[in-house]
């Protein structure tokens, strides 16, 4: 599955994933390509990130079964239920959102972890890793759950496609 073809058919993803991580980053574009219940798509760019309220989460740390952890890092970004209360509207009717890379990885979060602050430690689309940009290795734009600890399956790189239904 590419994320150009990702279409709104159930991605093979939600059942399982490629686990071997992709250490190659896909491209280095990092326009993004929100896409709102209504089908709208809208294009966001690092920089609209950025013009949007700045969240840290530190000791987060990326763990993988197989093949070791890393970490803890603090990373920064905008949480994602600010990104959506920025473009959707007040009334919209959700119930869960795709977060897909251009290497055709994704995660699929729930409203409610979406909307749940977790204690200081909220679902966020980073920027910043430890005060520095995130480089193209780390993932450019990485999606980070911080309160996934088991896996990294939500730990998304390279995102390239959100995606509200
Ligand atoms: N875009 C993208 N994100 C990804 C993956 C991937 O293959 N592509 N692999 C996931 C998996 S299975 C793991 S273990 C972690 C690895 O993160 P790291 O490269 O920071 O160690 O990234 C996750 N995010
Ligand atoms: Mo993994």
């Amino acid at each position: 599955m590419s994320a150009v073809g990702y279409t709104h058919a159930e991605p093979d993803w939600v059942h399982g994933h490629p686990h071997e991580p992709n250490p190659a980053p896909p491209s280095d574009d990092v326009t993004i390509t929100l896409t709102l219940p209504g089908g709208q798509a809208q294009r966001l760019t690092v920089e609209t990130l950025q013009s949007l309220p700045f969240t840290t989460v530190p000791d987060c740390t990326i763990v993988s079964t197989g093949h070791g952890a890393s970490g803890p890092f603090t990373f920064g970004g905008v949480t994602l239920q600010a990104l959506l209360s920025a473009f959707l509207p007040v009334d919209a009717n959700w119930q869960f959102v795709d977060v897909v890379s251009g290497d055709g990885f994704g995660a699929r979060l729930q409203r409610e972890e979406v909307l749940d602050d977790a204690g200081g430690r909220p679902v966020l689309l980073a920027y910043m890793l430890d005060g520095a940009a995130l480089s193209r290795e780390a993932g450019l734009v990485r999606l980070i759950a911080p309160i996934e600890t088991d896996d990294a399956l939500k730990q998304v790189k390279w995102v390239a496609q959100i995606v509200v239904k």
